[in-house]
């Protein structure tokens, strides 16, 4: 199996060699990690103090940037401190944008950018619920917010200050694992998807491809058996590194770790380099149709 590829890039604008960025997104798109160790997200002097877990809300595991509408949410911090959170992930959100147009150049056109999350408090804590405990392998797929076919792109930064690393697992590829699970999954239930929109459930309509996705996260980590006994390699991910994943495509969970940063794109299929290589095509292949 292959997992991480290391890039020794440092600047968040890389210049490449002309091959290079049709090398790397083949990489991502395979299911491989993008680690780039020398790419370190600079946290200045006056915002150290935002490295604390008590700027998180109890209740949500993220404190979250929306680009689009500049607003902070899911954090106990008001005023100034809410203000400086704010410029802290903004400037994350820019800096991960960069990147990901300078890697992958074939995405510029289709690519859309999502939230960003902050996430000050120890991964290895105590979880809501199993669906919600991303210490347990799984695909990303996103309840309220089906994507409809579009791929679920992150870049992470571990900010920690003290040096300690972000622990990973990272699963089997999902041409082994989607086998596996599907025969499993029960098509969606005729009119539900209308139903979960018309009750404010979803914001806009479950695709059966966000069905078996959502499916998939969900028996994976509902699978006792299959979290204890699947082929699985740890990878440790230190402070001050960067790395970037097709989180719906590559199984992972997170073991330990505190202070990180995460933004998340969407890309249509049609926007890939090789679209054949999405879970949406892989999905509509075992499955034999069209699932959007
Ligand atoms: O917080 C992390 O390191 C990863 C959690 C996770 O599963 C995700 O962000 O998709
Ligand atoms: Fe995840």
């Amino acid at each position: 199996m292959l997992f991480l590829i290391t890039l020794g890039i440092s600047s968040w604008n890389p210049n490449l060699d002309s091959t290079q960025p049709k090398e790397y997104t083949h990489a991502l798109e395979s299911g491989r990690v993008p680690f780039l160790p020398h790419l370190s997200f600079e946290i200045a002097e006056d915002e150290r103090y935002l490295l604390s877990p008590k700027w998180s809300d109890p209740k949500a595991k993220n404190i979250s940037y929306d680009p689009q509408t500049e607003l902070v949410k899911h954090t106990s911090a008001t005023g100034a401190d809410k203000e400086a959170i704010g410029r802290m992930m903004a400037r994350y959100a820019d800096y991960a944008h960069k990147l990901v147009e300078s890697l992958f150049p074939a995405y510029r056109r289709g690519i859309r950018i999502g939230r960003t999350s902050y996430r000050p408090a120890e991964a290895d804590g105590r979880s809501s619920s199993v669906r919600k405990d991303d210490r347990l392998l799984h695909v990303d797929a996103f309840a309220a917010s089906p994507v409809q076919g579009e791929r679920i792109l992150r870049i992470f930064s571990n900010i920690n200050p003290d040096g300690k690393p972000r622990e990973w697992t990272l699963g089997e590829p999902f041409d082994l694992l989607a086998p596996q699970f599907l025969p499993k999954i029960q098509r969606p239930i005729p009119g539900s998807s209308w139903l979960l929109k018309t009750l404010g459930i979803t914001k806009g309509k479950r695709t059966e491809y966000d069905h078996y996705m959502l499916q998939l996260h969900d028996q994976e980590k509902l699978d006792s058996n299959f979290q204890q006994t699947c082929p699985k390699r740890f990878v440790s991910l230190p402070a001050g590194s960067t790395w970037i994943v097709y989180t719906d495509l590559v199984p992972h969970a997170v073991k330990s770790g505190q202070f990180c940063l995460e933004q998340t794109f969407y890309l249509p299929v049609e926007s890939m380099q090789e679209p054949d290589l999405s879970p949406l095509r892989k999905l509509e292949g075992l499955l034999g149709r069209k699932l959007v």
